[in-house]
């Protein structure tokens, strides 16, 4: 294996697989892929805590760029497990033969921007170092765990995990007392599970959310074939959607449809289960009232659930609109509360104060744990790019250049780092989007550029600065001509990690604009992009 090379991939997840396959095997490049893990998978190789599944369903959580592919793969539920991502994962990189082109098990720590030889210099945690013209960043938006800084954690007695970087072994509950941090996407998935084998789960609530059955159960055979007979149609309507999903979001208006007409729908809705049950209504996400509706369905919804009318209080007393924070889906979820080994605490109320040697405090008590989960998130979309020491033209950091928040151009190029793309960064559409969607089409626009490139014989590529104004702007403004800023503390707007800056990350824009917008672009001859020989 050469050192030098025409492009480097940071991350063997959905993103990285595919852009070394069209790196490599569509343009003749020499790359090589570097990834921490020991496998392929991404976020989903570290992401193994029980009841670890995708949110969104199997026959559109998967590449569509090989027809093959789609119709040789047997996806075996409505929405996949950990484990059978893990499976088609490393199928798809058997299948093209990608593993020899990737190097596991290391680290990438820095990045150093060469302006005389436009090469780039990456380093790894072992201290290797490889050059390479194009640098390509994979690293996922949510691979960056986040424990919160709680004094005492050293010295709990117990174990503790952090959901995002679960034992591969597992952790076996039996018999112990648990105690678990976080009630979003992940802690909702985690807590039935964990439940039905603790002696006692204890759940510290921050902030209540909402959540829809997911009504996951095996796909049946008629399923299946209808999945892989129409899947040209479905991939036409995850390309022409704004999330990216295969379904579309109702044209109805939630406030123009009489009340019970209305009810009727979002209990049909929450009996089909799934994310789908924020596209029952067009104006969900931008009207208030509209959301209201939906967010009264859904409490009254817990209300009925959950038995203790206490418990059932705290866990409906949710602070924003539905669907500003990612909306989780579960199975069994506000049923758990239901059982006699499971206790809600409430630490809005009364914050954590400390972890002690048993367990957790809080202003109104200890709580005895023998383990600790934290399903406390991620320092997501920049978090994975600012653990790196990426430096750019004239040894500038990124870490310098976003200080105030991501600034970039279409979530893709950054002003003074000339070479390196983002796989679905800030500013892209990414986290709104059903991520393999979002991720094709950005390793295919990456791929395209570089192919341009070889053919106009240029050498280097970098946003201006004017065009990456204008897109920040643009992403501001959809992101405010939505409800989605309205959820204050949520990850989109970095609000969970402490001291970080408050900008809405993703491009709420929808990815079917996106897409035009980027292929605009490049009609345009790349406009706002500096091609230089
Ligand atoms: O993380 P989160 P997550 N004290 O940040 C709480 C994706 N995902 O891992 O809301 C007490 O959403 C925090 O409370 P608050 C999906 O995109 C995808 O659950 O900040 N509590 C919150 O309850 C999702 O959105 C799938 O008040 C603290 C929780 O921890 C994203 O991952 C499946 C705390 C963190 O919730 C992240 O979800 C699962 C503290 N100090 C997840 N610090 C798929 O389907 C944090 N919290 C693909």
């Amino acid at each position: 294996m050469t050192n030098d090379l025409d492009a480097i991939v940071i991350g063997a997840g959905f993103a990285g697989l595919y852009q070394l396959l069209c790196l490599r095997d569509r343009l003749g490049l020499s790359v090589q892929v570097l990834e921490a893990g020991e496998g392929v998978g991404g976020t989903w190789y570290w992401n193994r805590y029980p009841g670890a599944r995708c949110d969104s369903e199997s026959h559109g959580y998967c590449y569509s760029f090989s027809e093959e592919l789609q119709q040789e793969w047997e996806w075996s539920e409505r929405y996949p497990g950990q484990p059978e991502i893990m499976r088609y994962l490393n199928h798809v990189a058997d299948k093209f033969d990608l593993k020899r082109s990737i190097r596991f098990d290391t680290r990438v720590v820095g990045a150093r921007y060469d302006e005389a030889s436009n090469r780039w210099h990456v380093r790894t945690d072992a201290g290797e170092e490889f050059n390479t013209k194009f640098l390509i960043t994979a690293v996922g938006c949510l691979s960056t765990a986040n424990v919160p800084k709680i004094s005492g954690l050293d010295d709990f007695g117990g174990d503790w995990y952090h959901t995002g970087q679960w034992p591969h072994e597992g952790v076996d509950f039996t018999g112990k007392r648990v105690g678990i941090i976080g009630t979003g996407s992940t802690g909702i998935q985690a807590i039935p599970v964990i439940a039905q084998t603790a002696a006692h789960l204890t759940v510290f609530q921050r902030t209540a959310n909402y959540s829809v059955p997911a009504q996951n159960a095996p796909l049946t055979p008629e399923a299946k074939r209808y999945f892989k007979d129409n899947m040209a149609e479905l991939r036409r309507v995850m390309h022409s959607n704004a999330n990216g999903q295969p379904f579309m979001v109702s044209e109805r208006m939630a406030l123009a449809t009489p009340a019970e007409e209305r009810m009727a729908l979002y209990e049909a809705a929450w009996e089909k289960g799934g994310l789908e049950f924020r596209a029952t209504f067009q104006d969900l996400l931008v009207d208030r009232a509209a959301n209201d509706t939906a967010s009264d369905f859904i409490r009254t919804k817990i209300q009925t659930i959950v038995k203790d009318p206490e418990t059932a209080a705290l866990l409906s007393d949710i602070d924003h609109p539905y669907a500003a924070k990612r909306p989780p889906i579960d199975t069994h979820y506000f049923e758990t509360y239901n059982r006699d080994n499971v206790t809600l605490v409430n630490v809005k109320a009364a914050p954590i104060e400390r972890i002690t040697p048993t367990g957790i405090a809080t202003r109104n008590g200890e709580y005895p744990a023998d383990i600790i989960v934290f399903a406390t998130g991620f320092d997501a979309m920049t978090g994975p790019m600012l653990r790196m020491d990426i430096r750019g033209r004239d040894g500038v950091s990124l870490a310098d250049t976003w200080q105030a928040g991501p600034r970039n151009y279409l979530g893709l190029q950054i002003e003074g780092f000339p070479n390196l793309f983002t796989i679905t960064g800030p500013g892209s559409p990414s986290v709104l989007c059903n991520m393999p969607v979002a991720i094709e089409q950005h390793a295919e626009w990456i791929s395209g550029c570089i192919a341009h490139m070889r053919e106009q014989g240029l050498e280097r590529i970098e946003a201006m600065p004017d065009a990456s104004d204008a897109w920040m702007e643009q992403v501001n403004a959809a992101a405010n001509a939505t409800l989605l800023p309205q959820a204050t503390h949520s990850w989109y707007l970095g609000a969970n990690v402490p001291g970080k800056p408050r900008i809405f990350m993703p491009y709420a824009g929808g990815m079917a604009r996106y897409r035009q917008i980027c292929a605009e672009i490049v009609a345009n001859n790349y406009e706002g992009f500096a091609l230089t020989g």
